[in-house]
């Protein structure tokens, strides 16, 4: 039986994955205004990635016979200055997460809730891989610093992810 707490903090988790989706958005928007179209894109894919996240935890609240309750969506910052800011941003957004996934893992174990523990494994191992995907973008840009060659060559890249 899964608890009132997790299923509070679960609900919780559904609003940040959802409010991930909505800030990675809101950077595909910044550059789709800079015409680097690339960048947008990578962003864009991330912020679908976020949307399934958030239905993963969705889905195991009902797989666990919970129930799921939205909550409002805070608006995400919106005055980015570069991309190496954007970057910088949804890195240090990501260790948060990272945090709080965490956090929700302690108290699964605390709660000797196996079921979530399990389930909870994808998110501490998908931190990691997302952790990793937005730092070597920071420290190329950190890298690229005034080069618009580097920066269109780097926007052709990331506008490859599938
Ligand atoms: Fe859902 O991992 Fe990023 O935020």
């Amino acid at each position: 039986m899964i608890s009132e707490k997790m299923v509070k903090e679960i609900n919780d988790q559904i609003q940040r994955e959802l409010f991930s989706e909505y800030l990675y958005l809101q950077m595909a928007a910044y550059f789709k205004g800079e015409n680097l179209d690339g960048f947008a894109h990578w962003i864009e894919v991330q912020a679908r990635e976020e949307h399934t996240h958030a239905m993963k935890f969705f889905n195991h609240l009902y797989e666990r016979g919970a129930k799921v309750v939205l909550q409002p969506i805070q608006q995400p910052k919106n005055d980015f200055k570069s991309p190496l800011d954007t970057f910088k941003y949804a890195y240090e957004h990501e260790l948060t997460v990272t945090k709080n996934i965490n956090n929700l893992m302690e108290l699964a174990k605390k709660e000797n809730d196996y079921a979530s523990e399990s389930f909870l494994k994808w998110y501490v191992d998908e931190q990691v891989e997302e952790e990793d995907s937005f730092l070597k973008i920071v420290s190329l840009l950190e890298k690229i610093k005034d080069s618009s060659n580097a920066l269109f060559m780097l926007n052709n890249e990331l506008g490859k992810r599938e």
